[in-house]
């Protein structure tokens, strides 16, 4: 069962990259309604390291949690490893009760509540300045684990 289900999922994702191509979007901008990043299963990592976006316009990102056991987040930083790190540690901080995000939303351009299992959510942000941008999980252990991609901002 599980088989089949990647098999029609990965159909999805052929035939929209396909769509993709043929409507000549780059790299998966979202001028033509959004992104989609997932979880990759029961492991702590996203299905999609990498999102592009352009600086200025309005993104969506879809994220949808695929575990069936574990809760997790989208929380996109205002810089690389280093500022996710910050924001790791700070959502460790913040508790459960707050979704893992610190209340303190300086180093964070836009993230998603605590996602349970199975559930999804809409993340919506204007695309900051061209630059790279780490976005992460920050479910405690979840980063450390490699839970995290980069949004590439042209
Ligand atoms: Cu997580």
């Amino acid at each position: 069962m599980k088989i089949s289900v990647r098999k029609i999922a990965l159909g999805v994702l052929l035939v929209g990259a396909f769509v993709l191509a043929a409507c000549g979007s780059k790299g998966g901008a979202a001028s033509d309604g959004g992104l989609t990043v997932g979880t990759d299963g029961e492991n702590l990592a996203f299905n999609n390291v990498s999102l592009t976006a352009k600086a200025g316009e309005k993104v969506s990102i879809t994220f949808k949690n695929n575990s069936t056991a574990l809760s997790h987040n989208f929380v996109l930083v205002k810089g690389g490893d280093d500022v996710a790190a910050t924001v790791d540690e700070a959502a460790g901080t913040a508790g459960e009760a707050a979704g893992y995000v610190p209340a303190d939303k300086a180093n964070i351009i836009a993230n998603s509540a605590l996602i349970a299992p199975g559930a999804s959510a809409t993340v919506e942000f204007t695309a900051p300045a061209a630059g790279t941008y780490t976005y992460i999980c920050t479910y405690p252990a979840h980063f450390g684990g490699g839970m995290k991609g980069v949004l590439t901002v042209n």
